[in-house]
């Protein structure tokens, strides 16, 4: 018998058609087009990524071959040499991109800063320059704990030129995460800024790194790079700390980017298991930049005139990939953005889009919930008709938020692309291409061409149509993680053993539970470790979540399990509600009858808790782990150290 996998309960029927006029300039055009590609690539992957290797990129030397597989390590265009930073930046210089807007940057007070490319290069040079006058060389690994300010993507490109691996940390985390990190990587320098802004307040940038290294506690780091940003006092401390503007202006804007070798370590960037500490997800260079490259090309159909806006934090995969090295390798404009979603200026988002005329726009469910529960009213006053496309990515959208944004956003004319990914996968794996796949609310659609996606049982066999069970894929490809910094035992256990190898196919475990529908579509349902055992049945969390926020009281949900004697476990629900409905218990029982109604008794909650808000992490994805011991009435145990705020955790324990 196999073993048990995940129930599906929630069915969404609508379907929505990219429209012609969308269709015909597109880079990919038809459904036809999306699967001619998909089948080539099946039939010969290492012929399809080496015509785009080939045909993409510029490459110092060719390789010698396109994948060398033992698994479950990987190796990609082995000997070939390139620069990620050279394909970012020098080789639009010659183009008349010269002169194009690379970067625009909005400062959350309100600032702002345009780098064309030349600009960008220049600047990149001269801190690459910066680097190697501190002893930086290459093999090196610098820590980078910015706000979000240009100098953070900088920063990372200089890195890449001189062969130094960058690892980023979220500027948000403590200086107890960031030394951890920062001791895990062995970096050399850190760069940081005096402060940074975030939601109205300074985050006091330096003053956590001097923590994180007090006491000789990072023996690694021999020198930290200061960037003024806010103006606030810092103590730089004599031998150690240099302001980044003092650098600058005393090395030259000269510097050749390194030829690196294609499986040079390009960064490490930390990932919070539920326990245990951070795993290292290491990414090299040229499967990443191209996988990176290829994906934001086709993905977000990006056009030569297009203003193309990822919300995402740069200490986060998504900052990564699609605002600095998917989009400047295509040569596009890339905007940034310093501030976050907030009470104080709730057209925040729609500002940006209306002042700088964004095209394209790459989100988060949990910032399209944020607004909607900010009220239609602010987005309804800007000039939103600029955008042509819209992106989500983090967690599963639920198909309420997803229409929102469709009708409000989107105006009813957007493509919608939900993207599915991981940090490990270094970028997006299943996705619409927006002008080839209809899109289905709640569904990330259909495996990107070369993505050999499966949703399989505990054994690795496929499991059938509408049935649930563990997102996996059965091929290597470019952008997937080589393994965890320092931890090979980590990477094979944690990714290649939940499915057990069989006759030398090693498949790559997600840790998402899915189902595909009747069409091959994907349905993430939610986190493995976050399934309810309600007896004997085990649910995903994301239908339920989504059968609540389809009513129109709820803002956003968080379902949990917690033990109970008969059934093994039973539902609770954590809600919020929109600005204007308040808690009572005849909205509590309305709440459950709903949940009953969209997808059967069987999913009907044994407890409904309304809260203010809901434990997120940084990224904004909705922390169960911690729900879940709460609702149970144990210990919060496990890391929490990428909370984003810990009040939110405390008002909920006081209830
Ligand atoms: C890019 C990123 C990865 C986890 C992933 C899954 C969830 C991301 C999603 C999604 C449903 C989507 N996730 N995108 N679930 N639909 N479109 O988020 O990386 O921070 O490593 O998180 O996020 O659970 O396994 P990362």
């Amino acid at each position: 018998m196999s073993q048990p996998t995940i129930e599906s309960i929630l069915h969404e029927n609508r379907l929505f058609h990219p429209a012609s006029e969308f269709s015909e300039k597109a880079h990919i055009k038809s459904l036809e087009d999306y699967q001619r590609l998909y089948e080539k690539a099946k039939a010969d992957p290492q012929v399809f990524w080496a015509d785009l290797a080939e045909t993409e990129l510029h490459w110092f030397q060719k390789w010698d071959k396109v994948l060398d597989w033992q698994p479950p390590f990987a190796e990609w265009f082995v000997n070939g040499k390139l620069n990620i930073s050279y394909n970012c930046l020098d080789r639009h210089l010659t183009t008349w991109r010269r002169n194009k807007a690379a970067l625009i940057w909005e400062g959350e007070p309100g600032d702002s800063r345009t780098l064309t490319y030349a600009q960008l290069h220049r600047e990149v040079c001269q801190f690459a320059n910066a680097l190697k006058h501190l002893g930086v060389q290459k093999g090196d690994r610098v820590g980078i704990y910015m706000p979000m300010i240009p100098e953070a993507a900088i920063a990372m490109l200089a890195c890449a030129r001189i062969g130094a691996a960058h690892t980023v940390v979220f500027g948000g985390f403590s200086a107890e995460a960031l030394r951890d990190r920062l001791v895990d990587g062995e970096a050399k320098v850190v760069v940081t800024a005096d402060g940074g802004w975030r939601k109205d307040a300074i985050v006091p940038l330096k003053e956590q790194v001097d923590k994180a290294l007090a006491n000789g506690s990072v023996p690694s780091v021999s020198a930290m790079i200061v960037v003024k940003r806010t103006g606030q006092d810092v103590q730089m401390q004599g031998d150690r700390d240099y302001w980044w503007h003092e650098l600058q202006s005393q090395v030259s804007a000269h510097c050749p980017a390194e030829p690196m070798d294609s499986e040079d370590l390009l960064f490490i960037l930390y990932t919070s298991g539920s326990t245990g500490k951070p795993k290292g997800v290491v990414h090299t260079t040229g499967g990443y930049n191209l996988y990176t490259h290829i994906t934001t090309k086709w993905i977000f159909d990006l056009q030569d005139t297009d203003v193309y806006w990822c919300t995402a934090d740069v200490g986060w995969i998504t900052g990564h990939s699609y605002i600095v090295y998917g989009p400047l390798s295509n040569g596009a404009t890339t905007v940034m953005y310093e501030g976050a979603p907030r009470a104080s200026n709730p057209g925040c988002f729609w500002d940006v889009i209306e002042k700088h005329g964004v095209n394209v726009f790459y989100t988060a469910p949990t910032a399209i919930r944020a607004f909607i529960k900010m009220g239609d009213e602010h987005p309804k006053a800007r000039d939103l008709s600029s955008l042509r496309l819209l992106g989500t990515v983090g967690e599963p959208i639920n198909p309420e938020s997803w229409i929102w944004y469709q009708q409000i956003i989107g105006g009813g004319r957007c493509p919608i692309v939900d993207t599915w990914w991981q940090t490990e996968t270094g970028g997006i794996m299943i996705t619409a291409l927006p002008g080839a796949i209809p899109t289905k609310p709640g569904s990330a659609t259909l495996p990107f061409p070369g993505i050999l996606a499966d949703v399989v049982d505990l054994d690795g066999n496929s499991v059938g149509a509408n049935e649930g069970g563990y997102l996996a894929v059965r091929h290597p490809w470019p952008g997937m993680l080589r393994t965890v910094y320092g931890d090979p035992d980590r990477f094979r256990r944690t990714y290649w053993e939940h499915i057990p190898p069989k006759d030398g196919q090693y498949t790559y475990f997600a840790g998402d539970g899915a189902r595909r529908d009747e069409d091959g579509y994907f349905w993430v349902m939610g986190r493995v470790d976050d399934v309810i055992n309600v007896a004997g049945h085990r649910l995903g969390t994301m239908e339920i979540e989504s059968a609540l926020v389809s009513h129109p009281a709820v803002a956003e949900a968080a379902v949990v399990g917690k033990p109970d004697e008969l059934k093994g476990q039973e539902i609770v629900a954590f809600v919020t509600l929109e600005g204007t409905y308040s808690s009572s218990d005849a909205l509590l029982k309305e709440l459950k009858q709903h949940v009953v109604q969209e997808i059967g008794a069987i999913a009907r909650p044994g407890e409904i808790r309304f809260a203010d808000a809901l434990p997120k992490t940084r990224s904004g994805k909705i922390m169960r782990r911690l729900l879940r011991d709460l609702a149970s009435g144990v210990e919060i145990s496990g890391d929490t150290s990428t909370l984003e705020d810990r009040s939110v955790l405390e008002k909920l324990r006081q209830g």
